[in-house]
């Protein structure tokens, strides 16, 4: 059956966007042409060696000051410990960060999220950096890395994680962004940290893999109603509200939320199955309490244990991602649950994710959201989700990959 997603990739947007990023190895990048990252033109070059592309200097070396803004900006640290703070950031980022191609909708993330997000395991508060207007002292721009551990291939490296870079509106194109990638990589290098991970929409050099999003309704009326959605070909409401209808309650036995002391036997279930992936994240057990022990609206994460031997046999996870609808009557906020980490060794992995379709519609989601990453592929179709619009790249920065993922040999997923 045809799905009814508009958000799918026959708009004119799309095939707009498809054409200009097709063209984007043609343009400069005269930030990212003087970094140590993949350059398009050796693409394909197989002289080129896997791994760093420079190496570690002395600390001694790392530049102690911080770099210098336009005279009426100031660095600040911001302390995601404190209410008001992180309220400074919740609010840049309510109203400036990531939107839709079509501008129809922007990311919400909450501010539980963002302590989530931004206070892993071993976290640095230097990392967490905003640029304040000197005279009115708004904070204008924000940027954020926290540490991980990613391994590619047999290496595993210490990286950091960069993510929630944002410029407010009304100073775009200013060239702010490079100075902020430089000041947080400069403050990675200070702890002896000489590679990252991070995520674009748009294509930068050179991308590990670019991924796609694919969206399964669970609110089909109001996807329709804002937007988010149109009604298929040949489709009524009505048959569309039933084509996506779910089971009241999850279907396999012993499928319960995680506990804290689930923490090492996830572990061990996540390890394995990650080991199999040429990048991916490397998780001990405190970051599985950190990561995936469930938070309510933030993160959310179900087992199965073997209602004979009590083994923890299969996990799925996902977390909460609100968007605003920009200029809708009716509605001000889509409802989106994201896909996490999920493993299935003795449930098929098709009804693992349908038990999560389950639940995330009992939880009042409007659509599950997952990328074709991991086995991901294997239950997409099946489960009805549509392609979307949305492309996600992966990015290494000084790390070289001698050629591309597929996005199924990626193991990693950032929030
Ligand atoms: S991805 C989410 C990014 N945020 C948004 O999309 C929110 C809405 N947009 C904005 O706030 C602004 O448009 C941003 C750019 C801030 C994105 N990643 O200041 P500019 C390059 C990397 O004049 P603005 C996320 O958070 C662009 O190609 N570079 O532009 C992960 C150009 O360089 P070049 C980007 O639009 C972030 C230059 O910036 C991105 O006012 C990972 C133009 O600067 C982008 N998303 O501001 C950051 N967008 O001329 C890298 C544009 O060379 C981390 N640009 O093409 C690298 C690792 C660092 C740590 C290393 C440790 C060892």
């Amino acid at each position: 059956e045809a799905n009814p997603l508009v958000k799918d990739d026959t708009s004119l947007e799309t095939i707009v966007r498809r054409f200009q990023d097709s063209m984007s190895e043609a343009k400069t990048h005269k930030f990212w042409e003087t970094q140590p990252v993949g350059q398009f033109k050796d693409i394909g070059d197989t002289s080129l060696p896997e791994g760093p592309i420079e190496p570690a200097t002395p600390l001694s070396e790392v530049k102690q000051e911080p770099y210098n803004l336009p005279s009426v900006y100031e660095w600040t640290t911001c302390d995601m410990n404190s209410d008001d703070m992180c309220s400074e950031v919740y609010n840049l980022l309510k109203n400036n960060y990531v939107e839709d191609d079509e501008n129809m909708f922007r990311f919400n993330y909450s501010k539980e999220f963002l302590r989530w997000a931004l206070r892993p395991p071993g976290y640095y508060q230097s990392w967490h950096i905003g640029v304040r207007a000197k005279t009115s002292k708004k904070l204008v721009a924000f940027i954020s890395g926290v540490p991980a551990r990613i391994r590619v291939r047999d290496e595993v490296v210490k990286m950091a994680e960069i993510n929630f870079l944002c410029v407010h509106k009304k100073l775009r194109s200013k060239r702010l962004a490079p100075v902020m990638i430089k000041e947080v990589t400069r403050r990675v290098h200070l702890e002896n940290i000489w590679q990252a991970a991070y995520t674009a929409g748009v294509i930068l050099p050179t991308p590990i893999t670019t991924c796609q999003y694919w969206h399964r309704s669970l609110n089909p009326k109001k996807l329709i109603d804002v937007g988010f959605s149109r009604l298929g070909a040949r489709m009524t409401m009505s048959r569309t509200i039933k084509l996506y209808k779910l089971p009241d309650a999850p279907i396999t036995p012993g499928f319960r939320k995680m506990e804290p002391r689930d923490v090492p036997a996830v572990t061990r279930l996540l390890r394995n199955y990650l080991s199999q992936f040429g990048v991916a994240t490397d998780f001990d057990e405190n970051d599985v309490e950190h990561w995936l022990l469930p938070r309510e609206d933030v993160v959310d994460s179900y087992l199965v244990e073997s209602p004979e031997t009590h083994d923890v046999t299969d996990f799925c996870s996902f977390y909460t991602l609100p968007s605003t609808i920009l200029g809708n009557p009716n509605y001000t906020t889509l409802k989106a649950a994201y896909s996490y980490y999920n493993v299935a060794t003795q449930t098929s992995f098709l009804q693992l994710m349908n038990d999560a379709l389950i639940v995330s519609k009992q939880k009042g989601f409007d659509v599950f959201n997952a990328l074709d990453v991991m086995h991901n592929e294997s239950f997409l179709k099946e489960l009805k989700f549509g392609p979307g619009d949305g492309q996600l790249h992966y990015y290494l920065y000084n790390y070289r990959l001698k050629s591309a993922l597929k996005p199924a040999e990626l193991g990693l997923v950032l929030l």
